[in-house]
């Protein structure tokens, strides 16, 4: 069965507690349990995991090399600046799709720039948690070969 990690950064276990107007109002469980739903439906294993620290999440992407088919990431603020993480994801093999809840393109320019988007397959942003959904619905569009 194939197998997805959704990994997401630093703050994101404040969802839904705070700043609803760019981050919306479901908590990061609410989202888990859907993205769970729809890998289930599909026949696919999906792990979560949360850090707000970024060794942890370095440590997840090389652990990460072939155990898991994709990861789906919110990297947070480590998007903009964390070269680690991005070369845990260049060494790592394992196909990345960058996510966001918010368009980072219409906020502050320090998050215009993805350090990350370089060394994923694809980015989606803007769509909250829908961001994560569309996520998952490619990489099982990609991993059942119908692109
Ligand atoms: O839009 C996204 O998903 C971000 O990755 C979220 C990060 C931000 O630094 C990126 O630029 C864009 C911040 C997550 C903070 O999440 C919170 C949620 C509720 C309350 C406080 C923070």
């Amino acid at each position: 069965m194939p197998k997805i990690l959704v990994l997401n950064g630093p703050n994101l276990n404040m969802l839904g507690t705070r700043e609803p107007e760019i981050y919306g109002s479901l908590t990061l469980n609410d989202i888990n349990n859907r993205l769970q739903k729809k890998a289930a439906a599909a026949g696919i294993d999906i792990d979560f995991m949360q850090s707000n620290h970024e060794g942890v999440l370095v440590d997840e992407v090389q652990a990460a090399r072939g155990k898991y088919d994709y990861i789906i990431l919110n990297a947070g603020a480590f998007t903009h600046y964390s070269i680690a993480i991005r070369d845990a994801i260049s060494a790592a093999c394992v196909p990345v799709i960058e996510v966001h809840l918010s368009n980072i393109h219409q906020r502050e320019e320090f998050r215009h720039n993805s350090v990350i988007a370089p060394v994923a397959v694809g980015q989606i942003c803007g769509l909250g948690a829908e961001s994560y959904l569309a996520a998952l619905e490619a990489a099982i569009i990609k991993l059942n070969g119908h692109d």
